[in-house]
């Protein structure tokens, strides 16, 4: 085993050479890129796996106050080229690889993404574990280790084709099985008095094994673990009977039941398919991890009054809410504590965190399911209510409605924090859906602004830039972030302003050129790059954005000599499999740009692409080159948004609306550089309830009309010319989301962007405005912000 730190590239060649030989069994002459990827991965491993065990051993010593964070989702991407950054080995890496006659980039990116999240609240997860380790909190994460994460996406005549995500089936050189780690859970079943005590006897039963990664903070100071649940079958399950007889799948059959649980990440949160196994998946990993938690408190300490000392759990959105009534379970049925002493204690344990107002994706349960799956649970949320009830006899709020159980109000019950992801999101919070719970606990709701982890998102993905800041201001800002603001003064310096622009047209050139290999569009470097990157959904108006590029290639034939600011649109997001007006939305854009980029009069002047498969490594890949961020969502519906403080940070602009943590945006870098356009939160409101909204505003803005009318008369579908009619409908009659309301204001906006970039010097001024003052957004303040107000825990390092 090699002991020295392999920071010089010779200690890495041969940490490397050492772990092809010894690891992968292959010598150099015949190893493939994987061999090499796995061989350097392991190498990395050595030194966070030391740093790890140090950790947990400092852990154990203190006797520390520990964070669990619960999340069903956890979107971390590559993990190599984390560790390389975070333990300072890149160059060391890279040099290695060089002499070894390996492509660094292209062993760095045979890595498969770890896709196991959705979106926003997956990242953040993922963001909050990074941010735990570099700050030396005592933490893990808990979720699922799904087989399959969030599924591929690829265009067929411009239509989004799902296909299954595979990542384990590559070689993976992250996780450490613990066989030692394994609990059964039951389902189903009967509850039975016994003895004055209420006992659950399940029908059903699966084993949760753990699954360990470690994750390393900044330089190598902490590692945390992420310990991910996968479901193995509780019996021996291999019918030796029915192989016997010849039925050799049938023989597996019990086996592959088992293995379901933690067999694929549900690609939205709000479907109805499958929610027995959505029911099944939530309760599965929350009990596994509150036994792990449990049997961890009990090897440390002897009184169970100590829990919220001790022990913060917080749950990500509702998904682990079970993890309310589990604990006053294992407390009150299985410890015999009194049932009010089970409660108080399990609230002094638990934080939420909601991540959305909209209904629709507000979990509820149906009784039925609930009764079927967890019927002891059912009982005891009951009494849960029962004794909110008696605590607040003027209530009109309850966790359970005829035939159903609320989510989010047995969190919210059951927490003595809940926290809002933005300002804006926290104060909605408390008007709208949690307005009574807020009443009845007014102390409760506290606001936690989302941050980003600016190791992974400025270090990693925009090593120049990164390179420019540390030679400018020191590299404190690393893990001090709002250092920062100590890079303007240097913005009026015309030689610092100069090399801040070359690399940002650098990375432009270097993502041109990749969309130009991978598929095969030109685009010219010089034009500016406005960029929208997230989930499809109406809320967050990629037909908004679409429909103002084709009321601009409209307007730039009728007038090709107006003097117009190219502009590249570069689109990418994954759209719900049964969410068909979202997969429509990305099939009309995919259509408009056919015929916009195929446009001689236009095509010098405006481009449309959609990127397929947006994932964590592509959002690496676009946010360093990216001009103008998109963040154009219907004032309200975005509770934070965290894509937005990546590409400030980054140097784009903003054009926006007053959504989510926008509005902290704009204060942090200054209105003067932000583009802001359309109706605030109470404005939207307002305006819903006048009839005929969108007919009012298309009847004033002749461009809104006509673009609508190309959409609808099929300008871009013209061998079925009625394929887009229901979003022209759509966007022309109810537009819920305003996008008709918006766009005049919208299209104002966007005509400022273009003037203002024409004038390079300044738009460059504004960008590097937007990197210097970005800081208060890393997650670390974040993680401090919640170590304060909610976990009342602390740092160890
Ligand atoms: C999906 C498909 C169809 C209908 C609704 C949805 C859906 C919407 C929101 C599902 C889940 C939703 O909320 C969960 C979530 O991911 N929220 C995101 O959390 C991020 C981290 O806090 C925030 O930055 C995002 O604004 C928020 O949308």
């Amino acid at each position: 085993m090699l002991k020295s730190t392999p920071a010089d590239a010779r200690a890495m060649r041969e940490a490397i050479l050492h772990h092809l030989t010894y690891s992968m069994g292959k010598d150099a002459a015949h190893a493939t890129r994987q061999d090499w990827r796995m061989a350097l991965s392991h190498a990395v491993r050595d030194q966070i796996t030391d740093r790890w065990f140090a950790s947990t051993r400092k852990s154990y010593e203190a006797k520390a106050k520990r964070v669990y964070y619960l999340s069903m989702e956890f979107l971390i991407g590559r993990l190599l080229e984390d560790g390389l950054v975070n333990l300072r080995m890149l160059d060391a890496a890279n040099e290695a690889l060089t002499a070894l006659e390996q492509d660094p980039a292209a062993v760095i990116a045979d890595e498969p993404d770890a896709a196991l999240g959705n979106g926003g609240l997956g990242r953040l997860a993922a963001c909050f574990l990074e941010s735990l380790s570099t700050l030396g909190v005592p933490a893990l994460g808990y979720g699922i280790r799904y087989e399959h994460g969030l599924f591929e996406q690829k265009f067929e005549y411009g239509r989004q084709v799902e296909t299954p995500e595979t990542w384990l089936q590559q070689p993976h050189a992250w996780e450490f099985e613990r066989a030692e780690a394994k609990y059964r859970l039951g389902f189903g079943g009967s509850v039975a008095v016994r003895d004055g005590r209420s006992v659950w006897t399940p029908d059903e039963a699966v084993v949760a094994a753990a699954y360990d990664t470690p994750v390393v903070g900044w330089q190598g100071r902490w590692a945390n673990t992420l310990r991910l649940w996968s479901a193995k079958p509780a019996n021996e399950s291999f019918d030796l009977d029915s192989f016997n007889a010849g039925d050799y799948i049938g023989a597996t059959a019990p086996e592959a039941q088992a293995r379901t649980i933690s067999r694929v990440l549900y690609p939205d949160d709000t479907t109805e398919a499958g929610k027995v196994l959505r029911l099944k998946q939530e309760y599965f990993f929350t009990a596994a991890s509150l036994h792990d938690i449990m049997r961890r408190f009990d090897s440390e300490h002897d009184d169970i009054a100590l829990l919220p000392k001790k022990v913060a759990v917080q749950l990500n959105d509702t998904h682990p809410a079970i993890a309310g009534p589990e604990l006053v379970r294992i407390l009150h049925d299985e410890k015999g504590l009194p049932f009010d002493q089970a409660i108080d204690l399990a609230r002094g344990v638990l934080g939420y965190t909601n991540h959305t107002l909209l209904p629709e994706a507000l979990e509820r349960w149906s009784e039925d399911i609930f009764h079927r799956l967890l019927p002891r649970h059912l009982q005891i949320i009951d009494r849960i209510d029962d004794a909110h009830a008696k605590a607040h006899p003027d209530r009109k709020v309850t966790i359970r409605e005829p035939g159903t159980v609320k989510m989010g109000e047995l969190s919210f019950v059951m927490a003595h924090r809940v926290n809002g992801v933005s300002a804006l999101h926290t104060g909605l919070m408390k008007t709208t859906v949690f307005k009574e719970l807020d009443r009845l606990h007014p102390d409760r709701i506290v606001n936690q602004t989302n941050g980003v982890t600016p190791r992974r998102w400025m270090l990693s993905c925009n090593p120049s830039l990164a390179e420019l800041i540390t030679a400018t201001i020191g590299d404190g800002w690393l893990s001090d972030l709002e250092r920062l603001t100590e890079l303007e003064p240097n913005i009026s310096d015309p030689e610092w302003l100069r090399s801040f622009t070359a690399i940002k047209r650098a990375n432009k050139a270097e993502l041109a050129a990749w969309m130009a290999a991978e598929h095969g569009v030109q685009v010219d470097p010089a034009a500016m790059f406005d960029v929208q990157i997230k989930r499809l959904h109406e809320y967050k108006r990629q037909h908004l954005n679409i429909l103002e590029a084709i009321a601009l290639w409209q307007e730039i034939r009728d007038n090709p000599d107006a003097g117009w600011t190219p502009r590249i649109k570069i689109f990418a997001g994954k759209a719900a499999p049964g969410y068909f007006f979202a997969k429509d939305i990305i099939r009309l854009i995919n259509d408009a740009s056919r015929v916009i980029n195929d446009d001689p009069v236009t095509n010098k002047y405006l481009k449309v692409i959609f990127l397929p498969n947006y994932n964590v490594s592509l959002a690496e890949r676009l946010i360093p080159a990216a001009d103008l961020s998109e963040q154009i969502s219907t004032a309200g519906k975005e509770a934070s948004g965290t894509g937005n403080m990546k590409f400030a940070l980054n140097g784009a602009l903003t054009i926006g609306t007053l959504d989510g943590a926008n509005v902290e945006i704009r204060e942090h870098v200054g209105p003067e550089n932000f583009f802001l356009f359309g109706m605030t939160a109470e404005e939207v409101e307002a305006r819903r309830r006048i009839d005929g909204h969108a007919a009012q505003a298309i009847a004033t803005d002749p461009r809104l009309a006509r673009a609508i009318d190309a959409v609808r008369n099929g300008t871009f579908s013209p061998t079925e010319p009625g394929r887009y009619a229901h979003i022209a409908n759509n966007i022309a009659g109810a537009d819920y989301f305003l996008v008709s309301s918006d766009f005049t204001d919208y299209w104002r906006a966007q005509r400022a962007v273009d003037a203002a970039f024409r004038d390079q010097d300044q738009w460059m001024r504004m960008a590097a405005l937007n990197t210097a003052r970005s800081g208060w957004f890393s997650s670390d303040r974040t993680i401090r912000g919640y170590l304060r107000d909610v976990w009342e825990a602390e740092t160890l390092v």
